[in-house]
Parts: structure tokens; C-alpha cells; sequence
């Protein structure tokens, strides 16, 4: 068993000797290689990393030209890797490589992917200041929440596995950003997940390479791997949204009309809803629904099924309040006077929650039917693991929406 320990690098210059030393201490009798994945750094971090390859065989080099990132970087040394084992560890020596042979001894009892955790009992953030704290407890609630991720560290960029199962699920990966290990997950939904504390460690050479642009593909990919989860109804989400510009198009057209014409109110509010639908139908085509969007002539056909898709959520909105409105006033407290605007306010919430739902499913069915076309990143056409060490499904893992149709992550 042989394993490849993956560095990306980007200007680590000063710190690759002293990786290269500490995994050489930490797994003396361990048949492994170091691959430096460096993205042609302009600090030369890869001529550094070929001066000690050309001395020690146990270290490979990959100098980048392209595709830069550092979850490409990831990919690209975890498909060249030797290893049937491949750890990803950063190289700047904030990862401590000291753990490593508690994660491989996991991995050999049967966990799919092991992941180094700073926040697992026993393990730490190190030095970190508030900000950074609070900045990484923020991301890992939100990969906890929208991915169902019961993990201590998703984040982590501390993780090992069998290099196979990387080879199955490499196909699907996009690699954008930081987080390539909440890809992983995501998508190759692995059986059995372990964490092994660590205490993250000061950089002492070198800049982090974490900006604000960082933190933005990292919003984005989570917002992407939610969808493939189901577990966030995104297209839901979108449409709702688009009904929020169709207040704002509605309310900016009726005081446009009211200025401009002499029109009476309720003609100008007729008026004012039909621009707001037809804004809400165009949003709905191109973004909410892009994969089954009408174009040319279908578009009219389109906009009159949504048109009267509308009239029949709008039926439903009004029914609803009228059914809340009524059962309420069936309790006493209903009839409390001075409570009887909150009440109407509640039941028209509620009613307008209905009916949103209601237009959206009709909608989908009616207007935008059929499969959509590009949901090719589905989690249902990729490959699954599923070891099943049961025992670490209880203790690290997804929640798995049953409704999803999905099998459980774990
Ligand atoms: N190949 C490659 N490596 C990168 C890139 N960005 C960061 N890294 C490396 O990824 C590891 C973690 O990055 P770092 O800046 O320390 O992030 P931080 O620990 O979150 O502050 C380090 O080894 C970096 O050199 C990149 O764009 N390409
Ligand atoms: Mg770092």
C-alpha cells in the first residue's frame, strides 16, 4: 500500500524542505511520495520542489502552466499520484503531518475518506484572531446546513482516501476553489467518513492565499452542491425570487402609470400586475426554468400557460385566505378585535405562501414541463460508495432527504 501525499502550492517557496522533512519523520517506515502541485509560482516554489525531487525520488513535481487553482491543482496530483492512497495536505505546513498515520490507519479499518479536523474534540483553529474564528464557523454552518453535512470540519483541506474512488468520482469535479473535499463528499457520497483531530498550525513563511475571492467561489459551490442535493429546492428559491422583482417591476410600473396617464387606479393596477407577470415570465424563462426555456413562437404559448397558471395560484392564494381566515375565526381569538389585522395579516401570509408553491408546481408541470436537460451533474448518475461502517454513520455524515429519492449519503 503506497501513499501520495498531494502539497498544492502556490509561492510556498520556503516552506516545501520543511514539508518534505516533517511527512519524511512522520511516516519513516511507510512506502509513500510527495507530490508538489504547484501552479508555476512566480517565487519559483517549483524549481525549489525539482532541486529536492532531483535529490529525493520520494518527491514529485507538477509544475502547473494551466487551469490554475488550487482544487485543480488537487485533481491534477491525486490523478498523477502513484499511491492507492492520496492525502491532500497544504503545504505550508499549517496541516500537521504528524496525524497522518492515525489517518491512514483509519482508512485501512474501513473509512472511505478520513479528513483531518480542527474542530473534532481535540483538535484546534491554533492562533487564529476572532475574525478568521468566526469567518470559518460561519462557512462550516453553512456547509452543515445546505449540505446536510454532520461533520465537525467540511472544510477541511486535510483529507486522505483510495485514489479509485477519487478515479470514480474525478469525472463530475469541477475543482473550483478551496473546498475540493465538499466536493468530494457531495458527490462521491462515501460510506463510511472518520475525522481525526489536529491542531491547525501558524504559517510561519509565507501569505495565505485566501481572499475575498476565495470566499465567493466558495458561496458559489455551495449553492451549486445544495442543488445537486435536493435538499434546497433551488429552483423553488429562484422562482420565489423572481416573484420578488415582480413586486418591485409591479409597484415602479403603477406609479409610472399613475403619473403619466390619467388611467383609473384599479385600470393602472391591471395593467401594472401584467408587467409584472410578463417580467416575472421572462425571468422565470431564462434563468429560473433556462433548462426547458421556450424560445421563438413557443415563447407566447409559454407566457400564456404562465398567464393563466398565474390566474389559477392567484385562486389559490385568495381560497387559502379565505379557508385560514374562516377557521381562525372559529377560536376565540379570533374574534378579539384588536388582534384582527395580525390574524388577517397570518392567514394572507400563509394563503401567499400557498399559493406561491401552487404557481411554481403548476408552472414546472404546465408551462416548463419535462425532464430537465441539464442536470448532468446529478447525483443519481454518479457512482456510489457505500462500505457501510455503520458506526461512523452515526457519528459523521449527511442528513439524507428521504423525499430527494436519493439514497442515504451514508
Ligand atoms: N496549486 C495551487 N495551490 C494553491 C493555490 N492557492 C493556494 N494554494 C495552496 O493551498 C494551500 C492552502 O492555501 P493557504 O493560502 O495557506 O490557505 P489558508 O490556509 O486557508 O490561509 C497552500 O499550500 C497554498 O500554497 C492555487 O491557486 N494553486
Ligand atoms: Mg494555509
Amino acid at each position: 500500500m503506497k501513499l501520495s501525499v498531494i502539497a498544492p502550492t502556490f509561492n510556498e517557496r520556503e516552506n516545501i524542505r520543511a514539508l518534505v522533512e516533517q511527512v519524511q519523520d512522520a511516516l519513516p517506515d511507510m512506502l509513500y511520495e510527495i507530490i508538489i502541485a504547484d501552479d508555476d509560482s512566480p517565487d519559483l516554489t517549483w524549481q525549489m520542489a525539482q532541486e529536492i525531487s532531483a535529490r529525493d525520488p520520494k518527491v514529485r513535481v507538477l509544475r502547473r502552466t494551466r487551469n490554475h487553482g488550487l482544487g485543480r491543482a488537487v485533481m491534477e496530483g491525486f490523478t498523477a499520484a502513484a499511491g492507492d492512497i492520496v492525502a491532500c495536505m497544504d503545504a505550508d505546513l499549517q496541516h500537521d503531518p504528524s496525524v497522518l498515520p492515525k489517518m491512514l490507519e483509519k482508512l485501512a479499518r474501513g473509512a472511505d475518506v478520513v479528513i483531518g479536523s480542527r474542530y473534532a474534540t481535540g483538535g484546534s483553529t491554533g492562533d487564529w484572531n476572532w475574525f478568521r474564528r468566526l469567518g470559518s464557523r460561519l462557512a462550516t454552518m453553512m456547509a452543515r446546513i445546505l449540505l446536510g453535512v454532520k461533520l465537525t470540519d467540511p472544510m477541511s483541506g486535510y483529507f486522505m482516501m483510495r485514489r479509485n474512488d477519487f478515479l470514480r468520482v474525478h469525472p463530475s469535479l469541477k475543482g473550483e476553489g478551496f473546498k475540493i473535499l465538499l466536493e468530494v463528499l457531495v458527490k462521491l457520497r462515501p460510506g463510511a467518513i472518520e475525522e481525526v483531530p489536529y491542531r491547525f498550525r501558524r504559517r510561519l513563511n509565507g501569505a495565505s492565499k485566501l481572499s475575498s475571492k476565495v470566499v465567493f467561489q466558495y458561496v458559489r459551490q455551495l449553492w451549486e452542491l445544495a442543488q445537486l442535493r435536493q435538499l434546497l429546492p433551488a429552483r423553488f428559491i429562484r422562482f420565489v425570487l423572481v416573484g420578488c422583482t415582480g413586486i418591485v417591476v409591479n409597484l415602479a410600473a403603477m406609479a409610472l402609470l399613475l403619473k403619466l396617464t390619467d388611467w383609473r387606479g384599479w385600470v393602472a393596477s391591471v395593467v401594472a400586475s401584467l408587467i409584472a407577470n410578463l417580467n416575472n415570465y421572462g425571468l422565470n424563462n431564462v434563468w429560473t426554468f433556462s433548462d426547458r426555456a421556450h424560445r421563438g413562437f413557443g415563447l407566447i404559448k409559454g407566457y400564456v400557460s404562465y398567464l393563466l397558471m398565474s390566474t389559477v395560484g392567484l385562486g389559490i392564494t385568495t381560497a387559502s385566505y379565505i379557508g385560514l381566515a374562516w377557521t381562525v375565526a372559529q377560536f376565540p381569538l379570533g374574534k378579539v378585535d384588536w388582534n384582527r389585522l395580525g390574524i388577517a395579516l397570518f392567514c394572507q401570509f400563509l394563503a401567499i405562501a400557498l399559493g406561491t408553491f401552487s404557481n411554481y408546481i403548476l408552472n414546472k408541470g404546465v408551462t416548463w414541463p419535462g425532464p430537465a436537460r441539464n442536470d448532468v451533474h446529478c447525483a443519481e448518475n454518479l457512482p456510489f460508495l457505500n462500505s457501510g461502517n455503520t458506526q461512523t454513520v452515526a457519528k459523521a455524515g449527511f442528513d439524507c432527504d428521504p423525499s430527494s429519492g436519493q439514497r442515504p449519503l451514508l
